[in-house]
């Protein structure tokens, strides 16, 4: 018998314990372990009574996602199950607590009442992972909450909490303390009232109040907004079903429109960056046993944009922040941004009125670096300049009390010259946030030469407190994104001198579910700012000696484009709205004459996919190559986060692995024929020659 569930007697309440740590997923053996004891349950009329419960953090929390993308995957065996348990002649209690999610959810409501611990969250949230509810999740939560909140929650996969499931119906009571003793004495009750069996099944969906064409509306949006999706609009068709034919009808659709969600790419896609998401909190290499260092409050040096948002992360937390400026002036502007943000949150609904104060309380703004001294750890977010940062990082090294640690939020320098330049590089590190701080999920953690280990773990593990996603990236030019975004880029800038317009490149970046393409995206963030970054890199010596490199960004910077700022940069703007502007195909065309680039009118979309995308996708196979980031899934997390990548595509390198390695590796051969290579722009990185030379994929990283 499995060791996963068992079934325990408690005079005559039978308790059906599962524990499958750690979120007591569904895998195989679990449901053949809960069938088994169901059936025993079944057969055995001295138990009157049935309480499903679960040991650990949390009552169950889905079915087994890495089933999934098994051959011969199928819900059914699970599915009879849960018919069976509901179709029982004795009351079955379900006691919830922690994340009570999709599969799990489905348990719960497959039995005929359920408690919950007051912390309960519960929630279906398969949409987020490309798929529908394929345990009746569509079928019997409509039935418990009525269709508009059981829509609401299928589609945005946001799980509710107990209080609120205790008022929609979908909870029967809150109880605390000893929850498996409470629920064995609310089946004791039920067994005292004589109340029996009430199945979710055997109950109408209520379509109280809403309008006769609820659901072609609901659709029409699905298939307008989530067009790319997979899920939303088949999940609109299984609450449909749910509330117009009978129970066993409707679960004749969600089984065919699961299957459909199952088995495409998109959710493929989709469950990939979940185990991704995973896996980059793990740093191969790290000491067993490591303790991390404690974080009870942080330091930020620099109030603008990027201090502010980093600032609020850490309030959003409970964690306490002093923002140290150099001007009352900054200082005051910049915590006047942050109440600002708070303050439209509160007024969307997004946070209770009196969230704000307190999370603006969390801040202490400083004029003086002594300030930072009680801190544990202490964000550098001044200007991007190496000059600048060094000094920085050098009074940080001396003010910082002992232990605690240093990190940079540069985009682009170099952190081991910080790191040197504080004094105490094993202290130091870099925490690259995305703009706007607050917003983006990404954080890149730069692991330093001489990082120690306890930094790099406790860095990560506060990410995700923050509620960020880390991933590690080792030092270099532009760490894992940056970087790679810089091929992009120049491609971008090259097919507008050979011809292409803005509009034409956006749009064909777009095709791919991208929110941006290059030139809408740097024109949102700065042509100024953009060319500042080639211009410094430049006198570094960072660059290639092809005085066409990068050229139409730096023209723009010269004419004073700076983008949508400015009202003009590579489209011209009415209010936010871009407009194709002629003017930038003829700033193209004289830099076309100036640099030698042949003009030409036949640049195909197809083309600007390849030549944007193929060595983007390059640059990433370069940093694994050179242990710059330790996984493949790292750097799609990095787009797929920090850039808009979209998801159900799986980031650059789950897209190369679609696309056929070998069909990258020929198109930048025909590329390096096409434009010429004399600046290796079209060098095909060792690993990535080599791999599609040996038919493998990304996805068999690490390789053998
Ligand atoms: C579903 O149920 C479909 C049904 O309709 C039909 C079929 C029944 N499967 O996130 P954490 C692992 S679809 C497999 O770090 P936290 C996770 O990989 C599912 N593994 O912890 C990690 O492993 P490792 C619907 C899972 O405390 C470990 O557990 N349910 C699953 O920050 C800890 O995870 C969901 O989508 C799973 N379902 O967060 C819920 N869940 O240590 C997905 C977790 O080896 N899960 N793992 O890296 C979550 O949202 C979070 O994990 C949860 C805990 C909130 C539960």
């Amino acid at each position: 018998m499995s060791s996963l569930v068992t079934l325990e007697r408690h005079g005559n309440v039978g308790v059906l314990r599962i524990n499958n740590p750690p979120v007591n997923a569904l895998g195989p053996e679990l449901v053949a372990g809960l069938i088994e004891l169901v059936g025993q349950f079944e057969a055995d009329q001295s138990y009157r009574a049935l309480v499903v419960c679960a040991e650990g953090r949390t009552f169950v929390a889905g079915g087994d996602i890495a089933q999934f993308s098994m051959p011969g995957f199928s819900t059914a065996p699970f599915n009879r199950m849960l018919a069976r348990l509901e179709k029982l002649d004795r009351p079955v209690l379900a006691v919830l607590h922690g994340t009570v999610l999709g599969g799990g959810l489905e348990l719960a409501m497959a039995c005929h009442y359920r408690v919950a611990a007051a912390t309960t969250r519960l929630g279906l949230p398969e949409v987020l992972l490309g798929i529908l509810p394929g345990s009746l999740g569509t079928q019997r939560l409509p039935r418990l909450v009525g269709v508009s909140l059981a829509l609401d929650m299928i589609l945005s996969g946001r799980p509710i909490d107990a209080a609120k499931a205790l008022q929609a119906g979908l909870v029967d009571r809150l109880i605390d303390g000893d929850l498996t003793a409470a629920g064995i004495a609310y089946a004791e009750e039920l067994l005292a009232q004589r109340t029996g069996p009430r199945r979710t099944s055997d109950r109408t969906a209520s379509v109280e109040g809403l309008a006769a064409d609820f659901f072609e509306k609901a659709l029409a949006e699905a298939v307008s907004k989530k067009a790319a999706y997979p899920a939303p609009q088949r999940i609109v068709r299984c609450v449909e079903a749910a509330a117009t034919l009978d129970f066993n009808a409707g679960e004749e659709v969600e089984a065919r429109l699961f299957e459909e969600c199952r088995i495409s790419p998109q959710s493929a896609a989709m469950r990939k960056l979940f185990f991704a998401e995973r896996q980059a909190t793990k740093i191969p290499g790290l000491p067993g046993g490591l303790k991390e260092r404690a974080i009870a409050s942080v330091g930020i040096l620099g109030a603008g944009t990027m201090g502010g948002g980093i600032a609020m992360n850490f309030a959003n937390a409970g964690i306490p922040v002093v923002i140290v400026e150099s001007s009352q002036e900054a200082l005051d502007r910049g915590l006047a941004l942050v109440r600002k943000n708070y303050d439209a949150s509160a007024a969307k609904g997004k946070m209770k009125a009196e969230e704000p104060p307190r999370r603006m309380a969390l801040l202490t703004p400083s004029l003086r670096y002594e300030d930072l001294a009680g801190c544990d750890l202490v964000i550098e977010a001044v200007f991007e300049n190496l000059d600048i940062k060094k000094e920085v990082a050098a009074r940080l090294g001396k003010v910082c009390k002992p232990g605690a640690i240093i990190a940079s939020n540069t985009s682009t320098l170099d952190v081991d010259v910080l790191a040197q330049a504080s004094g105490r590089p094993q202290d130091f590190l870099g925490m690259h946030f995305f703009s706007p701080a607050n917003v983006m999920r990404l954080l890149e953690i730069v692991r330093g030469a001489q990082t120690a280990p306890d930094v790099l773990a406790t860095v990560v593990k506060l990410a995700k407190t923050i509620g960020k996603v880390p991933v590690v990236s080792g030092v270099c030019y532009g760490f894992i994104g940056n970087r790679m975004l810089e091929p992009y880029l120049r491609e971008s800038e090259f097919l507008l001198m050979e011809g292409a317009t803005p509009t034409q490149i956006d749009n064909a970046i777009q095709s791919l579910g991208l929110p941006m393409g290059p030139c809408r995206m740097l024109d949102m963030a700065g042509l100024d700012v953009a060319a500042k970054v080639v211009v410094e890199r430049g006198k570094a010596g960072g660059l290639p000696t092809d005085a066409g490199y990068r050229a139409v960004v730096q023209k723009m910077l010269v004419l004073g484009r700076f983008g949508q700022k400015t009202g003009a940069g590579y489209y011209r703007y009415e209010g936010r709205n871009a407009v194709a502007d002629p003017e930038v195909g003829k700033i193209c065309a004289a830099l076309a004459t100036q640099f030698g680039i042949r003009r030409r009118d036949d640049i195909s979309d197809q083309e600007i996919i390849e030549r944007c995308l193929f060595p983007l996708m390059n640059e990433g196979a370069k940093i694994l190559e050179e242990g710059i980031s330790y996984r493949p899934g790292d750097i799609d997390l990095v787009w797929v986060n920090g850039y808009g990548f979209p998801d159900y595509r799986g980031g650059p390198m789950h897209m190369a692995d679609e696309t056929g390695l070998d069909k990258i590796a020929q198109r930048l051969d025909h590329y390096a024929q096409l434009r010429g290579n004399a600046y290796g722009y079209w060098d095909k990185a060792k690993l990535l020659a080599d791999m599609s030379a040996k038919g493998q994929q990304f996805a068999d990283w690490p390789l053998k």
